[in-house]
Formats: C-alpha cells, sequence, structure tokens
C-alpha cells in the first residue's frame, strides 16, 4: 500500500466504519488506556499525567470539533503516518475537544482513537471539557445526536462507550523541564504535581480537573476571578507563575479558547494556545498545529513562531 494511501485510508476507514468496528475499537482504545502505567515507550504514566523527557519531537493538535478534513491535514502535512510507521519517536500529542460542534465529530473519534491503537506508544489523547466528567460536561454536546444520525439505535450504544472513554483520557503532559500541556489552565489551588495526576480521583471534591479543563488565561487580573463560561476560573500570571515553579516548567502548551489565527499567546509569552480547527461557527481565518522540537531551549512562544504551523 503507498504510503499516502494509507492516510487516505484511515480516513476512509473513519468515514465508512460499521458500528461492530466502531465499538470494537472504542472497546479497544478503553482497554490499551486502562493499562498504561509507568514506562510505555517514551512516555512515564502516572494517574493521568504522562511525563516525558525533553527529547525528540512532537506535533501538537489543539481543539478540532468534529473537523475531520483539518486533522486530515495535518496528518498529511506533519507526514506523521510516515513517520510513525518508520519507527520514528515523533509523538502526536491531542489537547483535547474532539466531538461537538463540527460536522464530523463520530469520524473524528474514530480517528483519534485509531491512531491510539496503531501507535499505542506515540499518541497521547488529552481530555477536554467536552470529554468532561459525568457532572461537568460541556454544552452543546451534539455527539450523541450525531452517532444516533449515522447508527440509529445503536449510536446510543456507542455513546456510552465514547462517555466511558472519557474516563481514560489524560489530563495533563509534562515535559520535563520545559513545558506542560493541559486543554484549557492551571490548577490554581494545586501544591503538588499529585493535584494534577490525581485530579480525576479528587473531582468534584477538588476543582483540580474542573479548572484543567475549563480555565483561561487573562493579561488583566491577579490571581483567579470566576469564569464566564460557569466553570473553571481566569488565572492571572501570578498564577501561572507560581504553578511554573511547582512543576519546574517555564510554559503552557493548551487549547479550549478559539483563536482568530489559529494560535495566540498570554502572559508574555509563557502561555501558547492552539486552535486546530477551521469553520462555523467561528470562522477563525486560520488554524495551527505545533511541530516542536521537545529539547528546545525556548523560554516563550515568541521563540517558537516558527513550529506553528498555520493552514
Ligand atoms: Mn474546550
Amino acid at each position: 500500500m503507498e504510503k499516502m494511501e494509507s492516510l487516505r485510508g484511515l480516513i476512509k476507514k473513519a468515514l465508512q466504519a460499521s458500528y461492530a468496528e466502531f465499538v470494537s475499537l472504542a472497546s479497544d482504545c478503553i482497554n490499551l488506556l486502562a493499562s498504561e502505567k509507568g514506562r510505555i515507550g517514551k512516555l512515564n504514566v502516572q494517574g493521568r499525567l504522562i511525563e516525558i523527557d525533553p527529547s525528540g519531537e512532537a506535533i501538537i493538535i489543539g481543539d478540532l470539533h468534529g473537523d475531520l478534513e483539518s486533522l486530515g491535514y495535518i496528518l498529511k502535512d506533519s507526514r506523521y503516518i510516515e513517520k510513525a510507521k518508520t519507527n520514528s519517536d515523533t509523538l502526536l500529542i491531542f489537547l483535547g475537544d474532539y466531538g461537538d460542534r463540527g460536522s464530523n465529530s463520530a469520524e473524528t473519534y474514530y480517528l483519534i482513537m485509531k491512531l491510539k491503537h496503531l501507535f499505542p506508544q506515540r499518541v497521547v489523547l488529552l481530555r477536554g471539557n467536552h470529554e468532561g466528567p459525568r457532572d461537568l460536561l460541556a454544552h452543546p454536546h451534539d455527539l450523541p445526536n450525531k452517532l444516533r444520525a449515522k447508527y440509529g439505535d445503536d449510536g446510543k450504544i456507542l455513546y456510552s462507550k465514547i462517555r466511558e472513554l472519557y474516563e481514560h483520557l489524560y489530563t495533563a503532559v509534562l515535559v520535563r523541564d520545559f513545558c506542560v500541556m493541559i486543554h484549557g489552565g492551571i490548577p490554581s489551588q494545586a501544591s503538588t504535581s499529585d493535584h494534577l495526576r490525581y485530579a480525576h480521583k479528587m473531582h468534584p471534591k477538588e476543582r483540580h480537573l474542573e479548572e484543567a479543563l475549563w480555565s483561561d488565561p487573562s493579561d488583566s487580573i491577579k490571581g483567579t476571578y470566576p469564569s464566564p463560561r460557569g466553570a473553571g476560573k481566569l488565572f492571572g500570571e501570578n498564577v501561572t507563575q507560581r504553578f511554573f515553579k511547582l512543576m519546574n516548567v517555564r510554559m503552557l502548551i493548551r487549547g479550549h479558547e478559539p483563536t482568530h489565527e489559529g494560535f495566540k499567546t498570554n502572559h508574555h509569552g509563557r502561555i501558547l494556545t492552539l486552535f486546530s480547527r477551521k469553520g462555523p461557527p467561528y470562522f477563525n481565518a486560520s488554524a495551527a498545529y505545533l511541530q516542536l522540537d521537545l529539547s528546545s531551549k525556548s523560554n516563550n512562544a515568541y521563540e517558537m513562531v516558527s513550529c506553528v504551523k498555520k493552514f
């Protein structure tokens, strides 16, 4: 099979997968994630935190929200499938928010699970607020309707499987001495890295998970402020600095906010936001992904602009 055809083949499969294929992929993916603990290739898994050493390369993808076309573009442009097949150790890291809003939520889920299944040691799936815990799920949440429209009553079973998958998605990635990746923002009350690692177990008693999935940075406040989203918080630069000291990092890479250019910076470049989808309801001019050298000595996003791939 030609290399480029295999990406095309994967996308075709995502569009045409039967209920039986989809549900069995979801089960496999849940079992795979449930079994991940300790050292897996370059990944070191404890709780819902993945730690990696600052070496090698990563392709980092922000919110997709059902935009299969943009995901296909990123995989093609980054030559990710070819790299993964030829044993390169390039990581593919998704920052969460896979479904809802776009026209291909079901297919996007199929493809991200398929990638995890094909390259388990090289694909990381973070949890977004659209994959939140049962008491705190984002709206609009049209994934169940999309599954029902495509698979009929079987779509309901498929949806409950995907809800089960949410419980296994990761809260954060820590690249030691460099950066942390989280869907939304910083857990402002965290006083140890375990608060990130086990945020899923402490929820809803503690708000670490809620803030990780929902919060947004603000350049005009100190401390935290209630978020207009109704969950999570707005957090100022002093909160970011305190957390960076705790985690021994100098940058946060996140998704969660739509941006007109596909990316934006906050807190003097210490926070980089990626938005990797196009179309309604935001109609952003560009989307972007990040091709990052994990051994980078960059101190802020301004020094990483050449790694931001706009499309
Ligand atoms: Mn989000």
